[in-house]
């Protein structure tokens, strides 16, 4: 099981693989990632223009690690993967992203079968306007205010979310602090998913430490697969 996973107290990594930036070490890369013990292979991005049912193909036939839907819209939907985290972006006031993408693939996802993980998707200004902020047409919430987070996570919670996605934005300078990341994780009782910018092992453990659950990493690896090792390692 997917949430089980990411729930664990032990701490969980997520290696991110956007099929749009997928490159010919992809099968090496996969293959290392198990040896290496990463836990899961989130599948997606802001803008895949094709290649989801490729990629999975591929990651699946070089490795047995889960692979989990990360969807940036509902077209990324494909029924070969083991699990979707279902984002529904409650930082925002998009209808569409609260709500109705999630009524036109709900059929099939059902018929998929696969397990399906109800995600709070919140967005996390990192100073820079990031691809899922403009995507949706929605504002981040400011760094500055973790209050306002907490408040939303909580809201995320009672409305019966399974985890909370803080995303600092793909490719960040900075991720997001960790003072903030604990604001939430404290006040919450379901697991923190935290990614965006995460670029060193240092970055990665205190953000376990501040209480994240499971940390997801995408462009430092594709920039430097050698990175992974100690990211694995530093998010447990
Ligand atoms: C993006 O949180 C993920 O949606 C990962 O971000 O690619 O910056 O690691 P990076």
């Amino acid at each position: 099981m997917v949430y089980s996973t990411i729930k664990s107290s032990r701490g969980a990594f997520a290696l991110l693989i956007d099929p749009d930036k997928q490159t010919d070490n992809l099968p090496d890369l996969v293959t290392k990632a198990e040896s290496l013990g990463v836990d899961l292979i989130l599948v997606g991005g802001s803008l895949v223009k094709r290649g989801m049912e490729e990629t999975i193909a591929t990651i699946k036939s070089n490795c047995r690690i889960p692979t989990v839907l990360f969807p940036g819209s509902v077209f990324q939907f494909t029924p070969t993967a083991d699990a979707i985290l279902l984002l529904s972006l409650i930082s925002g006031r998009n209808a569409e992203y609260l709500i109705g993408n999630h009524v036109i693939a709900s059929q099939a996802i059902k018929e998929s079968k696969m397990e399906v993980i109800p995600t709070g998707y919140m967005l996390i200004d990192s100073g820079q306007t990031s691809s899922a902020q403009y995507m949706s047409n929605t504002s981040p919430i400011p760094s500055s205010k973790p209050d306002i987070a907490l408040a939303t996570a909580l809201a995320g919670e009672q409305l019966g979310l399974k985890t909370i996605y803080l995303e600092g934005g793909s490719g960040a300078q900075d991720s997001i602090p960790e003072t903030f990341i604990k604001t939430v994780c404290d006040s919450i009782d379901i697991p923190v998913i935290v990614g965006g910018g995460i670029k060193t092992p240092k970055q990665a453990n205190a953000i376990r430490m501040a209480g994240a659950s499971m940390v997801v990493v995408g462009n430092s690896i594709e920039k430097n697969p050698h990175l992974l090792e100690e990211l694995v390692a530093a998010s447990r």
